[in-house]
């Protein structure tokens, strides 16, 4: 057993259902991630994902973009609440806001998103619908360090997965979202272990290229 002093401070931002934050509290609680999930901070207050951390026994914390007159002052209260926490690490899990220079730049290195494609395809939103109307093949999430060009960052790992005549937005997204409950806590324990660095724009596991794309299902046998 890790003890608390020696897990990784992280705080975790979402703004919905919160999935991913239960793959993270699953894999800590299974003894695979130490880390040390010091609060949980949505922008919506009506977020699924705070009961999730509240049944869980985590600290939560609410910071509106609505309740702020612009972008600038609601990153300055978000930046405040986050730091109140002195986190090593901050993960974006189904964070729905565009964040700032100065946001970004305040958390370098240590600021990591999880997103629904295969970047550098499909940066943004509606990623499912857009890679069907795409007629991709393959689809997937990517977890990347967070730079100010959304979706652009440096990347840390791919899983990748192929597309099947007649799937939906919906379809596709549940089996995406379970790779996203595979790559984001993996991510994670490999920051927490010290073990990822960037080096010229691109993310080395023990000073080796990473093992950017991960293929599944039927794809990764053709
Ligand atoms: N901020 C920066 N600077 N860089 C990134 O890479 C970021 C980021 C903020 C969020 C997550 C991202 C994703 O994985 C993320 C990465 C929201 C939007 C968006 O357009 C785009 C990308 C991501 C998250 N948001 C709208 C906005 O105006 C609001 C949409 C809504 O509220 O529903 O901020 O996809
Ligand atoms: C996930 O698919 C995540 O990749 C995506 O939102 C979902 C959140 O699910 N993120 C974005 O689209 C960021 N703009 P969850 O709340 O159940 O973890």
């Amino acid at each position: 057993m890790i003890g608390r002093a020696e897990r990784l401070p992280v705080v975790i931002l979402l703004s919905g259902r919160g999935t991913n934050l239960q793959a993270i509290i699953d894999e800590v609680r299974a003894g695979n991630l130490p880390i040390d999930i010091r609060a949980v901070i949505s922008s919506n207050p009506e977020a699924a994902g705070l009961a999730r951390a509240r049944a869980a026994g985590l600290r939560t914390e609410i910071v509106d973009h609505r309740t702020y007159p612009t972008r600038a002052a609601f990153e300055q209260a978000l930046i405040a609440a986050i730091d109140a926490h002195a986190p090593k690490l901050v993960t974006l899990a189904g964070f729905m806001r565009i964040l700032g220079r100065d946001f970004i730049e305040h958390y370098r290195g240590r600021l990591i998103n999880i997103h629904p494609s295969l970047l550098p395809q499909f940066p943004g939103l509606d990623t499912h619908a857009r890679a069907l109307a795409a007629g991709a093949k393959q689809h997937g999430a990517s977890v990347h360090f967070v730079t100010p060009e959304v979706d652009a960052g440096p990347i840390i790992i791919q899983a990748a997965l192929p597309v099947f005549p007649g799937d939906t937005p919906e379809t596709l997204a549940e089996r995406v979202l379970k790779e996203e409950h595979r790559i984001l806590p993996l991510a994670l324990r490999w920051f927490a272990e010290g073990r990822l660095t960037i080096r010229d724009g691109r993310v080395l596991l023990d000073g080796k290229p990473c093992p950017e794309q991960h293929l599944v299902g039927s794809a990764s046998r053709d």
